[in-house]
């Protein structure tokens, strides 16, 4: 096993995978840069190197500068985290040739899924479903156009190097077809530096069900299972779930799309913590859509379902060990849940909200996980993605964890800045949520569904209540004053109970 290890990145998936290094007795070295010289990852690593200015391409995307971090601490390996330089295969090559350890898959299997086009000839060879489309991006106008007619409208433009929705455009019938192709390229050119557009058919109101895999440097390879990622805003994950409810109802969706999964795995030559990514249709067809070639944001509720630890597993396989267990060993129990915590305004097109955190409380309880970047005191900077915290539950069933969700996001407290906690609550109570009828157009019909006026009376009145709950529970925590908590605290000054005087 490594001695020490270099955690290249900030924020809680810093905090998370020194946690690992902790437990599994590697010494850790963080990075910051000059705005995190006070960050929460710094203060828990055995040492810290600073790597420059505030700007990421100053310091963590800084492939030099990380590299020669990791030279002057004496680390063997680098774990990348997710962003920055995790998905960047010429960082890992760079790696290669500095004789340091990557903490994921080949420089080889990452620029192979970096590419879109790559990743479906891939997922094709394995033998996985892929939506009807292209295999190359687009050369002749004329002849894309046919192609496009044969497939069928709506199509999807998307960009080759894409992701993220950059560089996407539905186009619903031939007449649109040109003007959408010169609009998704010009944006996949400036996002990417490359205007490859490829066609793929269109799945409507499609569910976003992802499988974790993992492989050793032996060619074993294992799925853990799905992840329910439906629940986005503008391609950004604000709730995910597993097991996913689709496939509570449908067991075999699991098998059938674990086994997709490590054919991709397998066709990519792929080591390491991956995540192939399926569209799922209305009538349960799944197409590979992507691989993220990385440990991923959500990796917690795949943890607690699963029992194992991805960044233990992540650093043996990257060390050489064999997978510690077989595919028929792995199994899931129970339902978890995360809530991605943002420094964000819901009651302003959730824009950024950096700034100064005055007071921090967070929930505990059974079931109850938090990763955690913040403390006390800490300065949100306006540099970075502004994700405090994730919110992780595990309970028995669904319904078991929905409920320990509301009461552990009512725990939680922050104040200086603006978060979306309130808008989880709100997201949890609706209906449609509770019944598990998910998929990625559920936020846009979430937000239509509340501006609709009540169908009948009460139901304002509800709302009205609700509201002044809200604002009654706020000020007793602002006050620091829980009616609930006064017994307890006599009981613990006093030494005996309120009826024993
Ligand atoms: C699709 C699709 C429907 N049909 N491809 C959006 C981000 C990009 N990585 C892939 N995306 C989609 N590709 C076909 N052929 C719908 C989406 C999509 C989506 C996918 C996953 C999660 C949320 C989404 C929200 C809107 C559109």
């Amino acid at each position: 096993m490594f001695g020490k290890v270099l955690v290249a990145n900030r924020g809680e998936i810093a905090v998370r995978i020194l946690r690992g290094l902790r437990e599994m007795g590697i010494r850790s070295a963080a990075v910051y840069s000059d705005v995190d010289r006070a960050a929460l990852h710094v203060r828990m690593a055995d040492e810290a190197i600073a790597i420059g200015p505030a700007p990421s391409r100053d310091s963590y995307l800084n492939i030099d500068r990380i590299l020669d971090a990791a030279a002057a601490c004496g680390a063997e390996a680098i774990h990348p985290g997710y962003g920055f330089l995790s998905e960047n295969a010429e960082f890992a090559a760079a790696c290669e040739s500095r004789r340091v350890v990557f903490i994921g898959p080949s420089a080889a299997a990452i620029r192979a899924m970096g590419s879109k086009t790559q990743g479906r000839r891939l997922a094709k060879a394995g033998g996985a479903p892929t939506v009807p489309g292209t295999e190359s991006p687009i050369v002749d106008l004329e002849q894309a156009r046919r192609t496009a007619g044969a497939i069928g409208y709506p199509i999807l433009l998307k960009a080759a190097a894409g992701g993220g929705g950059k560089g996407m455009r539905r186009v619903n019938r031939e007449e649109e077809f040109e003007a959408a192709f010169r609009d998704a390229s010009s944006e996949a050119e400036r996002a990417f530096q490359d205007g490859a557009v490829y066609i793929e058919k269109l799945v409507e109101n499609p569910r976003h069900i992802e499988i974790q895999v993992f492989g050793d440097q032996q060619g074993n390879l294992v799925h853990l299972g799905e992840r329910e990622c439906s629940i986005q805003r503008r391609h950004q994950k604000v709730i995910e779930e597993s097991p996913s409810p689709l496939v509570t109802l449908h067991p075999e969706l699991r098998q059938r799309m674990g086994e997709a999964a490590v054919a991709v795995a397998r066709a990519a030559g792929y080591s390491n913590a991956g995540t192939v990514e399926f569209l799922v249709d209305g009538d349960r067809n799944f197409y590979f859509l992507e691989m993220n070639t990385r440990l991923q944001v959500e990796h917690p509720i795949t943890e607690l379902v699963t029992g194992l630890d991805l960044v233990h597993l992540q650093l043996r396989v990257a060390a050489g060990e064999k997978l510690p267990m077989r595919q028929e060993e792995v199994c899931w129990r129970g339902s978890a849940m995360e809530c991605r915590i943002y420094a964000e305004d819901p009651d302003n097109h959730f824009f950024p909200s950096p700034g100064r955190i005055t007071q921090l409380s967070r929930p505990f309880g059974p079931g109850v996980r938090l990763d955690s970047g913040v403390y006390p005191g800490w300065v949100v900077p306006m540099d970075y993605d502004p994700l405090l915290a994730k919110l992780i539950v595990w309970g028995g069933t669904r319904d078991t964890t929905i409920r320990r969700m509301m009461r552990a996001l009512d725990e939680y407290f922050v104040a200086g800045i603006k978060t979306n906690v309130g808008f989880f609550r709100q997201l949890l109570d609706d209906s449609e949520f509770r019944l598990g009828h998910l998929h990625t157009g559920f936020i846009e019909q979430f937000f239509a569904r509340r501006q609709k006026p009540e169908p009948s009376g009460g139901g304002a009145e509800e709302a009205v209540a609700a509201l002044a709950a809200a604002h009654f529970s706020a000020k007793l925590k602002l006050d620091g004053v829980r009616p609930a908590a006064a017994p307890s605290s006599r009981w613990l000054l006093d030494g005996r109970a309120e009826g024993a005087r």
